[in-house]
């Protein structure tokens, strides 16, 4: 598919060197992804997690409900109809809630759209390491917000100020991002996109009617990219930009994933130090990130919608930065 393969060695356990770590950033910077594959520096079963690893070269993990204690998520679909989740037992009850657990195909979206509140944002990175490849199908498909945001802005410019009110809310499980914009400005360069096209979005009938729009004429006649991942790659992705998706498989699929936090999400904390939190605020923690790694400042990424300084090319208000 002409997707350029990273392959990291590791010269220590753990530790992604400075010139691969490099190399990687720029590439999701450029390209809004990139595949990477890590080899461990000896055959040592105790040889640390490859996602981990990958993942803590480019910042900090984000917990989710149905993670482990280290934030990753393991799927197992297909093979002798036991949809579910050997890695992440929490999964198994909700096949049919959640599409992304059975061999069907999923819609393009934004991971963690639903998220919005105190310390906690969508991720802005998230990783997919295949552990076994389907035996057919399950191809990773990405469209870029960009060229998203870059075609309505020149064929419906009133569509695009639609998709920057804020106006859409995504609800899933305990948590509800209430009243978001699909394209937000982030600081006077950049727009991040929340997207998902499904059950979990509500608003009133103009935004629904500009969401629908959306996705008719844009999302799903989008160039796409479609990277089937080969056992041991990981595919990075800039969630503030591209949109993935799935296709169906057949035959038993082991995906993991991880997630990196939005480093312009800062951590909040109680007016008088309350430890036991009301159950409201009690989802949010679900999602809080994991301490830094030891020794290593985040890498250097450039994320999101790249737009003009001048904010000019964008028809509404830049009033808000995030
Ligand atoms: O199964 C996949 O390839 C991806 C599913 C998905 O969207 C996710 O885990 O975030
Ligand atoms: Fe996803």
């Amino acid at each position: 598919m002409g997707t350029d393969r990273l392959t990291i060695p590791l010269a220590e356990p753990g530790r992604v060197p400075e010139a691969e770590r490099r190399a990687l950033a720029e590439a999701v910077s450029r390209d809004g992804y990139a595949v990477a594959e890590v080899r461990p520096p000896g055959r040592d079963t105790r040889d640390p997690d490859p996602l981990v690893v990958l993942a803590d070269a480019l910042g900090r993990r984000q917990l989710h409900p149905r993670g482990d204690r280290f934030g990753i998520i393991g799927t197992v679909t297909g093979g002798d109809g036991r949809e579910g989740h050997e890695l992440s037992p929490a999964w198994r009850d909700h096949v049919d809630e959640y599409q992304a657990v059975g061999p069907k195909d999923v819609g393009c979206h934004t991971d963690g759209a639903f998220i919005d509140g105190p310390g906690v944002a969508p991720p802005a990175l998230l990783l997919l390491h295949c552990a076994r490849p389907a035996d057919a199908g399950g191809e990773s498909v990405l469209v870029d917000g960009a060229t998203l945001f870059d075609t309505v802005r020149q064929a419906d410019p009133r569509l695009l100020r639609e998709l920057m009110r804020e106006q859409f809310t995504f609800c899933r499980d305990e948590l509800v991002a209430v009243n978001q914009p699909v394209f937000r400005r982030r600081g006077r360069t950049a727009v991040g996109v929340r997207w998902r096209f499904d059950k979990a979005v509500y608003g009133t009938r103009g935004a629904l009617r500009a969401a629908r729009a959306f996705h008719d004429g844009y999302v799903r006649t989008a160039p796409r990219t479609e990277i089937p991942l080969r056992r041991g790659e990981i595919l990075v992705i800039d969630n503030l930009r591209m949109l993935h998706a799935r296709k169906e498989s057949r035959g038993q699929r082991v995906l993991r994933r991880a997630w990196i936090v939005d480093a312009a999400c800062e951590p909040v904390a109680n007016l008088v130090d309350r430890s036991a939190h009301p159950q409201a605020y009690q989802a949010f923690a679900f999602y809080q990130p994991l301490p830094r790694g030891p020794g290593r400042e985040p890498a250097a990424l450039s994320l999101g919608v790249k737009v003009a300084v001048d904010g000019g090319l964008i028809p509404c208000r830049a009033d808000h930065a995030s």
